[in-house]
Formats: C-alpha cells, structure tokens, sequence
C-alpha cells in the first residue's frame, strides 16, 4: 500500500472484493490493460463493457502503438465474469487516416430496457463525447450523436426527467483558464441528438480533496432522498515521481459522491467532502500502467439495498466495491461549500 501526501483514504462503508472482478488473464484475445468498465443489469443478467489498451509492455512503452478495444463481458452474480470472444470495437481494424481514432471509457445506461452506452472518442480533430446505441446482444455501436470538441466522460440518467434525457458530461476548456480545472456540468434533450440547457453542477474547487479536474463517473442510481452521483476527483502534485510505466505519474484519481435532486438534477442536495475510494490496495497503488487512479463507471442498485461500484484501477484492472445505500446517503450530507 503507497499513500501518497496529502493522505487520502476510503470511506468506512466502503467493502473492497479481495481481488480484481476483471484481468488481462480473463479475456480470449491480445489484452493488456483492462479497466474503465460500464456495467448494468440488462435482461437478467450483469453486462459489462470494458476498455483494454493492448500492444506495448512496460518494457516496450512508447516504442510500441497503444490499441484499443472495447470487449463485452457478461456475469450472473456481478462478480465472476465471462469475456466473449468477440469485441465490440476495435481500433486495429479503423482504416489509416480515418477521423475516427478511438472509442474508450464506455458507460452503460439502459432506459426503457433500450441499452445505451456513453463512449469517449478520440478523433483527429480533437476528443469528443457521445451517446450510442447498442443492441439487445451488445454486438454493435451506433452513434447517435457526438459532441463537439473537448468534452469527455458522458454519463445519462436511466430515465427521462420532466420529459427528457438527462446527461452529465465533462468540457475542458484548454484555452479559457490557462490550466487544467474541468467541472461537472449537465445537458439535457429532446431525442439525445440536440443537447442544450447546459448548466454547471459541481466546480474543481467545491471538492476540497481535488486540485486538477473532476468528471461524472457511472450513471447515477435513483433513491427516495435524490439521485446517488459519483464523479472522480484529481489532485496533482509536481513533486510526484514514478508511479507506473511513465517516468513520472504526478495524478492521484479518487471517487467522490453526492446526491442530486430528483427534479432538478442541477441541484446538489449534499455532497461528502472526504472520497468515497481513495486508492488503497497494492492493485490501486503499487502495480499497474497508472497507479493511484481510482476511476468508477458503473453503479448497481441491489434490492437488498448493496450498491456494487465498479472501477478501473491504475488504468490496468476493473474493480468491485460495494457499501450500503444507506450508508452512501449517510456520506451525502455535507454542503460543497467549506
Ligand atoms: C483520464 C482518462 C481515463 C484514465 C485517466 C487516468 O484522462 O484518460 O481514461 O483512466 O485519465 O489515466
């Protein structure tokens, strides 16, 4: 276990799986960095669609291209996973030049039993957000609307709120402010094609354990109180060293919580001004591309009221954690402003 300074650690509620839910060692084909997963509960069953970067080793980092794939992996305890044969996407089959470059960072939403993924895309005009549909066998992709250039880490709400889709999404303004410092914000629309109503919800500066970025992390879960939103949260240090396979990793990732309105899911209702996951075991600290990234995409509702979270650790594997619903409210009380 490596804690970084300032120490930043879990909430109490917080139930760490003893092991990694997902690995290189899991999938039937040339896999390497596995992690950034969307997950739901789609037809029965728990459906997850990951992100792997194949290619290089530490050793041939940076002399070898990065691919990536987007594999689908199916479960029927949320737990132990079944990697199909066939991927979703993959960046080795676009054609040299295309505009499109990658797909990554996949979030599943499923409204009215229609599955939806939230994908980053890298492009070679900039990165993008967008919002696709997949199909009922999660076999393919259908973009349905992509934002302009520079926004990431799209999450929808799994339903429609007063009439229409709702979406956190996560801009950065490179040129606005002259440094890193990208917050929360939510669109909503019509049809998922036409996005407006853009408002901010949480700035960098109302979560005291950040000092870079934030961004949405899973599609929110509804609960009586409000909707449960996690987001990730980083802070940078420039006295960091070596913290993985680059010369130097200055970043540290953590999940935050907040509960938002039901009606209007711009209002923060409360909010923990401690994280929720801070990155605590050697899979979250010691090994792995980019350690002490801590990076939620899928949250699961039980009935028995466990809420399973799942996250890509270090950039190299996907991770389960569960806590209480009551527990996680419990968290959301606190104002964002000290
Ligand atoms: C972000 C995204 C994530 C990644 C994180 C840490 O900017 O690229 O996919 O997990 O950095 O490297």
């Amino acid at each position: 276990m490596k804690i970084l300074t300032p120490a930043l650690y879990s909430a109490p509620c917080i139930k760490r799986l003893e092991k990694p839910v997902l690995t290189k060692d899991d999938c039937p084909y040339d896999a390497s960095l596995i992690f950034n997963a969307g997950v739901a509960k789609y037809n029965g069953q728990y459906v997850m669609v990951f992100r792997n970067d194949y290619g290089p080793t530490e050793e041939t980092f940076r002399k070898v291209p990065i691919r990536t794939s987007l594999g689908f992996a199916t479960s029927a305890d949320g737990i132990h996973w079944k990697v199909r044969e066939k991927t979703m996407f993959d960046s080795a089959s676009l054609v040299p030049g295309e505009e499109l470059m990658r797909l990554y960072d996949p979030r599943i939403t499923v409204i009215d039993n229609v599955p939806y993924l939230c994908l980053a895309m890298d492009t070679r005009h900039g990165v993008r957000g967008c919002i696709a549909k997949t199909d009922e066998n999660f076999e393919t992709i259908s973009i349905i609307s992509a934002s302009a250039p520079d926004n990431r880490n799209m999450v929808l709400f799994p339903e429609k709120i007063n009439g229409k889709y709702v979406r956190l999404e996560r801009p950065f303004p490179k040129y606005s402010r002259g440094k890193d410092s990208f917050d929360i914000w939510l669109s909503t629309s019509p049809d998922l094609v036409f996005w407006g109503e853009t408002e901010l919800v949480l700035a960098v500066e109302d979560v005291p354990y950040a000092n870079d970025k934030i961004g949405p992390a899973a599609p929110p879960i509804k609960t009586e109180k409000g909707w449960l939103t996690l987001f990730h949260a980083v802070d940078i240090d420039s006295e960091r060293g070596k913290n993985g396979w680059e010369a130097a990793w200055k970043k540290r990732y953590c999940a935050g919580i907040m509960l938002l309105d039901l009606e209007d899911p711009t209002k923060i209702i409360g909010m923990s001004r401690q994280p929720l996951i801070a990155p605590e075991a050697d899979y979250e600290t010691e090994v792995g591309f980019r350690q002490q990234v801590i990076f939620p995409g899928g949250m699961i509702l039980e009935p028995n009221g466990e809420v399973k979270i799942y996250y890509g650790a270090s950039d190299t594997v996907e991770c389960l954690a569960t806590a209480h619903v009551d527990d996680l409210l419990a968290l959301c009380t606190e104002s964002r402003f000290a």
